[in-house]
């Protein structure tokens, strides 16, 4: 039956193209796009269409550089935060979680992000790089440390699959946790809505401020509560390099009560695409690259250093007791607009691209609400290899080159040497599984045999 108050509700929100378009579906059509726009938050619409007439976002008006914890310029704090962080993991506080909403099209992979092949040897997938991690941790802990992996409604399915097929990466079923962040509606530069198929609408992920809410309604948060989780440790699909467990962030992150802590390292120039750590209006904050004013990106220091140099790697320690705060009424992060064509189906049925707007929040946007948030920079080099693009910087040949040179490095650290390239590269691929040894003193501890570089060199058992 055609639902005129639906109709009636579309045409006060100045829908009235879709509502037209409504009408013009069969009764069985009327159903299905009934049933979806039902589930549209028409007052978060109309706010986002007011949001997208804006023109720009105005830059905070007072501005500075945040101070930084560095990881490793203060051996005995760095010990100290050290014994306190494995502390907290050994008694069962900490949980891990990521976000892998994202699909690795820009990477032109068919899948979730996370089966993306990214280690330099034995090109295993994402996943399988932190699930490593993660057992080398509850071993080394005598713990199992719950994972929980955001998903979204587009790679769901997929991940799940995934992780059954490859029976969980060797880590125990019950400790991983699959939870999918919600999804927000796109509209036209005028504000209509747009339809994906002639009976649904285009919608896309909320971003990854969706995690926290996400934990929240999928009951995840009161279970981790429950189990006697404290502290989230958050990081991205993309960055095969992250400490997915770090007892000196960790250590750090509750010595300054932090309620929310990040990772830095110092950008790689002004134009790096990552966002940066800012004290805007006396918060501390990250302004992503792409709102960063040029005078801002560009300001140096006396010294011609960078003014907003330490550069967020989206890596944080979150506390529990935060997240289940800011979610209590619903978790209120500003919206940023992503302007791209969207493939669609015009509202007379043809399909093809417009130029649409979605809509995305960001986690860090959740920083401004923490008490005695903490900025911990760290070593590039040891912590940071995202894969984001098919070719060139952030590529997975960038990032496994980085990954090799770590790995060279933890040889070297044993007092072997490496065999390298004029231009100091390893002259073979090296990698090491986190299950073999997953820092440089795990390795040193390995007493491995001298290595012979004729082959791609591989530390890890099978
Ligand atoms: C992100 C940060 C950037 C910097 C960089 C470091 C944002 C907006 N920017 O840039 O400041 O820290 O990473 O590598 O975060 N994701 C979801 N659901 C979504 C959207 C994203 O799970 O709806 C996940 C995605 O799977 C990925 C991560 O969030 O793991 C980053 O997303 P991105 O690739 O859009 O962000 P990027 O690389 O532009």
């Amino acid at each position: 039956m055609t639902d005129h108050d639906l109709v009636a509700r579309l045409r006060r929100q100045r829908q009235g193209a879709i509502a037209d378009h409504y009408l013009a579906l069969d009764l069985e059509g009327q159903a299905a796009l009934g049933a979806d726009l039902a589930t549209v938050d028409l007052k978060l619409l109309e706010q986002l269409v007011e949001l997208s007439q804006i023109q720009a976002t105005p830059p905070p008006s007072v501005i500075r550089a945040p101070s930084v914890v560095v990881k490793g310029g203060a051996k005995a704090a760095d010990a100290y935060a050290q014994r306190l962080g494995e502390g907290m993991v050994s008694r069962g506080t900490v949980a891990a979680i990521m976000v892998a909403g994202g699909q690795g099209s820009r990477l032109g992979h068919n899948g979730p992000k996370g089966t993306f092949p990214a280690t330099p040897v034995k090109a295993k997938p994402l996943f399988m790089v932190f699930a490593e991690k993660l057992l080398a941790a509850n071993e080394r802990y005598g713990v199992k440390i719950p994972w929980c992996i955001m998903t979204s409604e587009e790679n769901h399915a997929d991940t799940v699959a995934f992780f059954e097929t490859h029976e969980y990466l060797g880590l125990p079923v019950d400790s991983v946790h699959f939870f999918t962040q919600g999804m927000l509606p796109a509209i036209k530069p005028n504000g209509d809505l747009v339809l994906k198929t002639p009976t649904a609408l285009f919608r896309s992920p909320d971003g990854h401020g969706g995690t926290l809410l996400a934990l929240r309604k999928c009951g995840l948060l009161a279970k981790l509560q429950a189990a006697g989780i404290e502290h989230l440790s958050y990081f991205q699909v993309d960055n095969p390099l992250v400490e997915v467990i770090d007892p000196v962030f960790l250590g750090h992150h509750a010595l300054a009560q932090s309620e929310f802590s990040s990772k830095s390292v110092s950008k790689a120039g002004p134009d790096e695409k990552v966002g940066v750590f800012a004290v805007a209006d006396g918060r501390l904050t990250v302004i992503e690259y792409s709102d960063l004013p040029e005078d801002l990106r560009n300001a140096r220091d006396p010294r011609g250093a960078l003014v907003y140099s330490a550069g967020s790697i989206a890596i944080h320690a979150i506390s529990l007791e935060f997240v289940a705060r800011i979610t209590e009424t619903g978790l209120d992060l500003p919206y940023h607009l992503a302007r791209k064509k969207l493939a669609v189906v015009r509202n007379d049925g043809t399909e093809g691209t417009v130029d649409g707007i979605k809509f995305e929040t960001f986690v860090f946007d959740a920083l401004v609400h923490a008490e005695h948030p903490m900025v911990m920079e760290v070593a590039r080099a040891e912590e940071f290899a995202p894969i984001k693009n098919a070719t060139g910087q952030d590529s997975a040949a960038s990032s496994k080159l980085l990954q090799s040179r770590l790995f060279a490095s933890w040889i070297e650290a044993t007092g072997q040497s490496v065999l390298r390239q004029p231009n100091g590269d390893p002259i073979v691929p090296i990698e090491i599984a986190a299950t073999f040894a997953d820092s440089a003193e795990t390795l040193r501890r390995r007493k491995i045999a001298r290595l012979n570089y004729s082959n791609p060199v591989y530390l890890g058992g099978k």
